[in-house]
C-alpha cells in the first residue's frame, strides 16, 4: 500500500491496556477502518479448513506470538478488502485510514510489515501498570469466553510483552514516532488524550 494514499496507525499496549476500547471509540470520531490482530486471528483460528488454527489456539493460550506470515498475511488480506468496500463511501481511493491494533508485538514483525506493507506514520501507546491490566483482564474474563483471559496465561502475556514488545515500543520512540498516553483513567479521560494524539497526525 502507497504510504502517501493509506495512513496507518499502530496501537500498542499491554494486555489489557484498553486499545480495543479506544479503538472502538475512534473509529466513530475519524472514520477508521479499525484491525485487530488478536480478532483476526481469532477468527482464522476457528474458520473451518484453516491450517492454522491449532498453532493459534497455542499461540494465544500460551501468551507467544504467532509467527508474522501469518498475522501479516491477515492484516494485508483485512486492508485489501476494507479499500474494496469502503471505495465511494467517503473513503475516496486512497485515503484509507487503519487503526492496526495489538501489532507490531515483536521487532522482526515490525520490520517486515513496514518493507512489505505499509510504513506507519505514528504509534500510539497506552501505557498503564500491570496491576490495572491484571484487574481489567480478570474482570473481562469473567463473561469474555477469551482463553487468555486467566491468570496463567494473562502471567504469560505480561512476560512476551515486556520481552518483545517493549523494545519495539522503544525503537519506535527512538524514530521520534510515539505517542505515549497513561491509559489507568477513565475511558473517557483517556480517550481525550487519545483523540487529541489522532487529531496532530491528520492536521
Ligand atoms: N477497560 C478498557 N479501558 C478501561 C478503562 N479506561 N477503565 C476501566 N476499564 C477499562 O480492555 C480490556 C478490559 O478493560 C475490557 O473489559 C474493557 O472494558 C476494560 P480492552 O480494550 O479489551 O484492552 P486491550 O488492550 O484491547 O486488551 P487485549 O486483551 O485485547 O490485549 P492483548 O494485547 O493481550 O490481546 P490481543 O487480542 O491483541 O492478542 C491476543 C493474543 O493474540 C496475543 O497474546 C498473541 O498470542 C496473539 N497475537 C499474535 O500472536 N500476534 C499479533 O500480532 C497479535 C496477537
Ligand atoms: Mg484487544
Amino acid at each position: 500500500f502507497d504510504h502517501s494514499r493509506v495512513t496507518v496507525i499502530f496501537v500498542l499496549g499491554g494486555p489489557g491496556a484498553g486499545k480495543g476500547t479506544q479503538c472502538g471509540l475512534l473509529v466513530k470520531d475519524f472514520n477508521f477502518c479499525h484491525l485487530s490482530a488478536g480478532d483476526l486471528l481469532r477468527v482464522e483460528q476457528n474458520r473451518e479448513g484453516s491450517e492454522y488454527g491449532d498453532l493459534i489456539r497455542t499461540c494465544i493460550r500460551e501468551g507467544t506470538i504467532v509467527p508474522m506470515e501469518v498475522t501479516i498475511k491477515l492484516l494485508e488480506n483485512a486492508m485489501t478488502a476494507a479499500i474494496k468496500e469502503k471505495t465511494g463511501d467517503g473513503w475516496a481511493e486512497g485515503k484509507g485510514r487503519f487503526l492496526i491494533d495489538g501489532f507490531p508485538r515483536k521487532m522482526d514483525q515490525a520490520l517486515k510489515f513496514e518493507e512489505t506493507v505499509c510504513v506507519s506514520s505514528c504509534v500510539l501507546f497506552f501505557s498503564t501498570t500491570e496491576e490495572v491490566m491484571l484487574g481489567r483482564l480478570l474482570e473481562r474474563g469473567k463473561t469474555s469466553g477469551r482463553e487468555d483471559d486467566n491468570v496463567e496465561s494473562i502471567k504469560k502475556r505480561f512476560r512476551t510483552y515486556k520481552n518483545d514488545t517493549m523494545p519495539v515500543i522503544e525503537h519506535y520512540g527512538s524514530q521520534g514516532k510515539l505517542a505515549e498516553v497513561d491509559s489507568s483513567e477513565d475511558v473517557d479521560v483517556v480517550y481525550k488524550l487519545a483523540s487529541s494524539v489522532v487529531e496532530d497526525v491528520f492536521s
